[in-house]
């Protein structure tokens, strides 16, 4: 993933506990590179072993980790240079979840080894839709409850997510349940 990924949960980690915890997970996770760069691209594993090694310092599940990092995301991004980007991706939760693979493909015309995920609305109501994740990692759906709180923080909406299907063999993708209500 790209190293934005791995700098945001850096910050997330400073700004949450301290730069000495941070370093701690860093050797823990075995990381050796000193800063990392946004806009270059680091084998997932990196990621993978920065949020188990993580999970162990901080006493947390990794899926909590994950969770806190997806909500940490929408606004990290914003405020980190892809703001205009994401103001220009919708003014809704709804909306904003439609036009996810809009922004993806927009960015990866500039870094073409972003892995995009895809994100599908189905079932759209008032209140609730059926969210449908695909993407070429594994294990990442704690993350998308986090992503869509912080979607819900940003448009000031109130919103419960449950995931409903899990990509096995029986399902072909991850979904989850989304009801949401702005404020
Ligand atoms: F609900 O499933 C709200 O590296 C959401 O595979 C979900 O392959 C917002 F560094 C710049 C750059 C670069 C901008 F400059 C990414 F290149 C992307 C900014 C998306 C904002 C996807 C990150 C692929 C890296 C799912 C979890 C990964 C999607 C991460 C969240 C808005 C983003 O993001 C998976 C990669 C951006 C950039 C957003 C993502 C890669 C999301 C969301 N994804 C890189």
């Amino acid at each position: 993933m790209y190293g934005l990924v791995n700098k945001a949960i850096q910050d997330m980690v400073c700004s949450g506990y301290s730069e000495q915890i941070w370093k701690q997970i860093k050797h823990k996770a075995e990381v050796n590179v000193d800063v990392f760069l946004s806009m270059e691209s680091y084998p997932d594993d990196i990621t993978h072993r920065l949020v188990k090694a993580a999970s162990v310092i901080l006493s947390l599940s990794s899926a909590e980790i994950m969770q806190a990092f997806g909500e940490f995301w929408v606004q990290y991004t914003a405020q980190e240079g892809y703001g205009e980007m994401m103001d220009m991706s919708g003014d809704t939760l709804p909306e904003f979840l439609e036009n996810l693979d809009n922004l993806h493909a927009r960015v990866g015309v500039s870094f073409p080894k972003l892995q995009p995920p895809s994100f599908e609305c189905t079932d759209m109501e008032e209140n609730s839709l059926n969210l449908h994740y695909r993407s070429s990692r594994e294990g990442l759906s704690p993350m998308i409850l986090g992503l869509v709180k912080g979607l819900g923080a940003r448009f000031d909406t109130k919103v419960e997510i449950t995931q409903t299907q899990t990509r096995d063999e029986d399902a072909e993708c991850d979904e989850f349940l989304v009801i949401y209500k702005p404020n």
